[in-house]
């Protein structure tokens, strides 16, 4: 545009400064305009929300000028770019992120601090962006901000939710979930794009028709809706690149349903057609099971063809040879849930590129790549053309493997049975040039266990790349004891070790273990004498995370946890020796105080369940020790901080197998009887409430093992108290923990997977 315009953007850039200043006065007219034209409040008068909507527009707008230069960049230089494909993205606050990013945070300080403003106070009126349930949500974040900081040409694709994962309230130790509506206060951080809108169409008939004097089939779609794209700038830090996170939010279409327009209710066809906005509504709160649900599968679609035309878009407009595709586009995709991309893609490909299968085929199998972040992923969808694509495979494993059904039954993309299940993660794999673990442990689980049938067919494409994520800043435990406070009203000593277990409620996390310690531990302080409870050390407990809406026993789980801590809390007895604290509705912001102000966190998975742990990692890098079991990438911070800086615990992965074979043989220990006898007596209330609770972790059904893992469990506990009480050792821990942190930072994952699995090069945009 520049070269055929060229006096016109002369003049252009003539008429406004090339680049906003950042000198104090400049910062603070700008506020002050924003304050008056954009937040249209006066500028003798404002609060402190106004306040902060005027100081995020004056951000934002120094955050587009870097994104417009970076997408000018890209389209000159027109790199491979990487198309990160994820349903959910766990952003948290923008502000704070975006001014040290931007390298202004201190000079924006200074300029409201003359206004009379405190920058901290300001940015804590800024709500979350909760795209996302949990871990691989929040590492999607991480990973979009590592591929701006390295200058990738990375372009990542999602959902606007209009509802974000939901809030949770606890009333009377129950969870609660509400709708989180977090546009209600609008979002200063997303760009509309009303003109970058593609229609998504679905249902319909696929009809036979003549093209060419050729009999083909053709798909005529029932129901149409419009996608329209919200971009997120995601700026770098050190650099001057800020890529784009492109999220879609479906309205509906001009040409939706016209027929109902002409025959019937003018009314009913209008309610009809805002239904359309109801695709990318919510987002779903149960990670990792899949209902079934007919919406979230025209989400899935409705997100996989949206962004596939889009790229499809970019493609286009400078190529001509779609044999260049794959020198252009690498697709990855987060887990099974975008794994329709692959069907996708090829019927563009076929349907609407016209070109044949096979090389529609080769094209597929050059461009994906799949990460999986699980040990189970379960079958979804069911597309024709994927029928097709297997049909295809098997003939085509027939000659590789021979004729060993059974072999064959285990790798078909279709799972035969009463029920018929096409196996996304089978799909991706097949259609995958790599397939990513998420740590070592994870990976050689999938390469011996989940996807061994494929292993030994393709050892090649079988990679891994241990997570990583992005520091969260330092602060302090008198932060977190005021928040405690706050929140719970009950005071909290700072000479206590403060003990933080915070993730999503799972079986497989075992936080009941982590509750039966406690109870242990409250049972062994009621039993001492004076003397012995001087040397007990003093706890603060916390506890925090959500339960899926549906997920019985982990709701059950969070009441067990209240219920323990109003016992504990009010016995006299104990005092500050022990105390615990459940944390409401656990989210980035949350976590950003939390984590900071630990001293020993816990992550405690049944060995071979948790892929990789990312929240593990963030404790590291704020000096936190871990007490944990060798699962996920622990094994590997292990080997980073050195065992005897780390509190390990438990069966491996290997032993875990054979620990579940004994079954009713296994002997767990009298402790771990004494204190589940203590919740089935009502020692906590509510008896008849948490009887099926227990009734899970005894005998044959303690799947989780937190019986054979129990003593190993108290053991550690009682290493680290022992290591908490010498001072000088601790914080040699505590350093050598944040030290060895650095392999965990998302910067080194993302540049494995550019180098290894996508095979782009950087794009770093001149200043
Ligand atoms: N993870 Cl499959 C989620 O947070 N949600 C999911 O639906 C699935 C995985 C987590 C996984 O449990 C952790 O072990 C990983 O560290 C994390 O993904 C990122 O890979």
């Amino acid at each position: 545009d520049f070269g055929e315009r060229k006096g016109q953007a002369e003049r252009m850039l003539g008429l406004m400064d090339v680049f906003l200043k950042n000198d104090p006065i400049s910062l603070q007219k700008d506020i002050l305009h924003h304050v008056e034209y954009t937040v249209a409040r006066s500028r003798f008068s404002f609060d402190d929300f106004e306040a902060y909507q005027a100081l995020a527009h004056s951000v934002r707008d120094r955050l587009i000028e870097r994104w417009h230069d970076t997408l000018i960049h890209f389209k000159k230089e027109d790199p491979k770019r990487v198309y990160f494909l994820s349903l959910e993205f766990l952003m948290g606050r923008s502000l704070s992120n975006i001014v040290i990013n931007l390298g202004i945070r201190d000079q924006f300080a200074d300029a409201l601090s003359q206004l009379g403003f405190d920058f901290e106070v300001l940015a804590e009126q800024e709500g979350d962006a909760c795209l996302g349930n949990g871990g691989l949500a929040r590492l999607s974040a991480c990973q979009m901000d590592s591929l701006a900081t390295l200058d990738y040409p990375a372009v990542g694709y999602g959902l606007r939710y209009q509802y974000g994962l939901f809030r949770q309230v606890i009333v009377d130790g129950f969870q609660h979930e509400q709708p989180d509506y977090w546009l209600n206060f609008g979002n200063l951080w997303d760009i509309e794009r009303i003109h970058i809108t593609y229609p998504v169409k679905f249902y319909g008939t696929v009809t036979d028709e003549f093209l060419n004097g050729e009999k083909c089939k053709v798909w005529v779609p029932g129901e149409m809706v419009e996608a329209v794209a919200y971009d997120n700038p995601i700026p770098g830090y050190g650099t001057r690149n800020t890529i784009n996170l492109r999220l879609w939010a479906a309205k509906p279409s001009d040409q939706h349903d016209m027929e109902s327009f002409n025959t019937g209710d003018y009314v009913d066809a209008v309610v009809n057609r805002q239904r359309a906005e109801s695709i990318s509504s919510i987002l779903y709160p149960d990670d990792r099971s899949y209902q079934g649900k007919e919406l979230r599968l025209k989400q899935q679609y409705f997100f996989v063809s949206a962004s596939v035309q889009d790229i499809f878009r970019r493609f286009k407009d400078t190529h001509k040879k779609f044999d260049e595709f794959p020198e252009k586009v690498a697709l990855q995709l987060n887990d099974t849930h975008p794994s329709l991309a692959i069907a996708e893609v090829m019927r563009v490909l076929l349907d609407e590129e016209h070109l044949s299968w096979h090389r529609a085929w080769d094209i597929i199998c050059k461009i994906f790549s799949f990460t999986t972040h699980t040990v189970s992923p379960e079958g979804l969808e069911k597309i024709p053309i994927i029928y097709d694509i297997n049909f295809n495979f098997v003939e085509e494993l027939k000659k590789m493997i021979g004729l060993d059904y059974d072999r064959l039954t285990r790798m078909s993309i279709v799972e035969e049975g009463a029920v018929k299940n096409i196996r996304m993660a089978n799909l991706s794999v097949i259609c995958s040039n790599t397939v990513n673990g998420v740590s070592r442990l994870h990976s050689e689980l999938l390469r011996t266990k989940l996807f061994k049938d494929f292993y030994d067919l393709w050892p090649h494409k079988f990679q891994y790349k241990t997570n990583g994520v992005t520091q969260v800043k330092k602060v302090n435990k008198i932060r977190l004891a005021e928040y405690i406070e706050a929140m719970s009203g009950l005071k909290v000593s700072l000479d206590a070790m403060f003990d933080v277990q915070t993730k999503r409620i799972h079986e497989y996390k075992r936080q009941l273990l982590n509750i039966l310690g406690i109870i242990h531990r409250y049972d062994c302080i009621k039993n001492m004498d004076k003397n012995d409870r001087k040397k007990v050390v003093p706890r603060v407990c916390i506890i925090g995370g959500k339960a899926a809406p549906g997920y019985e026993i982990a709701k059950k789980i969070i009441k067990l946890c209240h219920a323990v801590a109003e016992k504990i809390n009010n016995d006299n007895d104990i005092g500050d020796l022990l105390k615990l604290v459940f944390i409401p509705d656990y989210n980035v912001s949350v976590a950003e105080m939390v984590i900071p102000g630990a001293d020993l966190s816990q992550h405690l998975s049944t060995a071979g369940h948790e892929a990789s742990g990312t929240g593990s990692m963030k404790f590291l890098m704020n000096g936190c020790l871990l007490l944990a079991t060798a699962d996920g990438s622990t094994i590997e911070m292990v080997e980073e901080i050195g065992q005897d800086n780390v509190f390990l615990f438990g069966a491996k992965a290997h032993e875990v197998v054979a620990l579940r074979k004994k079954g009713p043989t296994l002997k767990v220990p009298l402790q771990f009887s004494r204190v589940v006898r203590m919740i089935r007596d009502g020692h906590f209330g509510f008896k008849d409430y948490f009887k099926s609770l227990c009734d899970k972790i005894e005998g044959t059904s303690d799947y989780f093992l937190l019986g054979a893992d129990f003593m190993s469990y108290l053991e550690a506990q009682a290493a680290a108290d022992k290591a908490f009480v010498d001072e000088e050792r601790w914080t040699k821990m505590s350093i050598l923990s944040a030290a060895g942190s650095g392999r965990f930072s998302s910067d080194r994952t993302i540049q494995e997977y550019a180098e290894n699995t996508w095979d782009i090069q950087p794009c770093r945009c001149p200043f």
